[in-house]
């Protein structure tokens, strides 16, 4: 059975992960206007990702006996001025979402929960993946600059990434 203080921080985060996706899906929908479809890709890759990682951890707490309740997901921003913006926003976003999950961690070893432990290992990790991920793309924005030809390209490459259901835990 899942200790309350464990529970709660799952389920602050599944709100986290769901207000991830909504992120995403903003910045996809950005991209759409600009008609960089290859970036949209990319975004639409990263909403099912966030999707699969608050469902992890919805199904993890009903597993361990807990219940979820669900909160209001916050209104994402959508006033990016350029690529480079976003992805900006999003490593920024990352690197928070990576500092939750440790704080995840820190719970599950206060309150000697070695389950929660193994299964938040996942975690760890895919938020290493994900800030090189993120990373590459925002390099790769800085050196273009304004030179929309390498911007087409990088979104060729883009339209590329597809999306793998992770087997979480
Ligand atoms: Fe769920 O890793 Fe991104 O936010």
């Amino acid at each position: 059975m899942i200790n309350e203080k464990m529970e709660k921080a799952f389920l602050d985060q599944i709100n986290k992960e769901l207000y991830s996706e909504y992120l995403y899906l903003s910045m996809k929908a950005y991209f759409a206007n600009l008609n960089l479809m290859g970036f949209v890709n990319w975004m639409d890759v990263q909403v099912q990702e966030e999707h699969a990682h608050a469902m992890g951890m919805f199904d993890y707490v009903i597993e361990r006996g807990g219940k979820v309740i669900l909160e209001a997901i916050d209104k994402p921003d959508n006033t990016w001025q350029s690529p480079l913006d976003v992805f900006r926003a999003v490593l920024a976003h990352e690197e928070y979402v990576t500092s939750r999950i440790n704080a995840l961690m820190d719970v599950a070893e206060e309150t000697k929960d070695r389950a929660a432990m193994t299964f938040l290992n996942w975690y760890i990790k895919e938020q290493v993946e994900e800030e090189a991920n993120v990373g590459g793309v925002l390099a790769q924005l800085e050196l273009i600059g304004d030179d929309k030809t390498a911007l087409f390209a990088l979104d060729k490459e883009l339209a590329t990434r597809t999306f793998v259901a992770p087997v979480i835990g």
